[in-house]
C-alpha cells in the first residue's frame, strides 16, 4: 500500500510556497467534492469507514495525523506531516484517522458528492463485503 503515498511538487520561491493539484494529472481522478476536518481532539478517531465507490485523496494542509488504510488483509499506517504529501484511499479500503495534532487541517478530495449510502461504517460488514 506504499503506493498510496504521493509527494507533490513544491512551486516555492523567497515569498513562499505552493502546491498546485490539477485532477486526473496529480490527483488521479476528477475533483467533485472538498472537505477538510480540523479542531479534532488529541485521542479522536475519525474516519472508522470504507466507501463503496468513491475514491480520496487526503492531505494534512496544516500539521500532522496519521492515518490507516487496511484492506481487510493487511494494514498500513502513514504519517502524513507535510503540506506536500497525499494519501489516496481508493474504494472497498477501510481508513482511520488519528494522533491529530491540534492544529491539523486534514483536506479531502473526492470523485463524488457526498453519498451516506456509499459510506461502509461497519467493520465485519466491510469484511464480508470484500470476501464476496
Ligand atoms: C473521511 C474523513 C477524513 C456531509 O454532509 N458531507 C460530506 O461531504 C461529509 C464528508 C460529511 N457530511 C456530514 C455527515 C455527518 O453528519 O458530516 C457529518 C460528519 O461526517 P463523518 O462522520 O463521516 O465524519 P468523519 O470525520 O468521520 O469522516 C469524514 C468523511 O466522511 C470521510 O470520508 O475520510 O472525514
Amino acid at each position: 500500500m506504499s503506493s498510496h503515498i504521493k509527494e507533490f511538487k513544491v512551486l516555492g520561491d523567497d515569498r513562499g510556497q505552493l502546491v498546485a493539484l490539477e485532477g486526473n494529472i496529480d490527483i488521479p481522478f476528477s475533483i467533485k467534492r472538498v472537505f477538510y476536518i480540523y479542531g479534532t481532539q488529541d485521542g479522536v478517531l475519525r474516519g472508522n469507514h470504507a466507501h463503496y465507490k468513491a475514491n480520496q485523496f487526503l492531505i494534512v494542509i496544516n500539521g500532522s495525523c496519521k492515518i490507516t488504510l487496511d484492506d481487510g488483509l493487511k494494514k498500513e499506517t502513514f504519517l502524513l506531516d507535510k503540506p506536500n504529501l497525499g494519501l489516496c484511499q481508493p474504494p472497498m479500503i477501510w481508513g482511520t484517522m488519528h494522533a491529530f495534532s491540534s492544529d491539523c487541517v486534514l483536506l479531502v478530495l473526492a470523485d463524488d458528492i457526498y453519498k451516506e449510502e456509499d459510506y461502509i461504517r461497519d467493520y465485519d460488514t466491510f469484511l464480508e463485503v470484500i470476501k464476496k
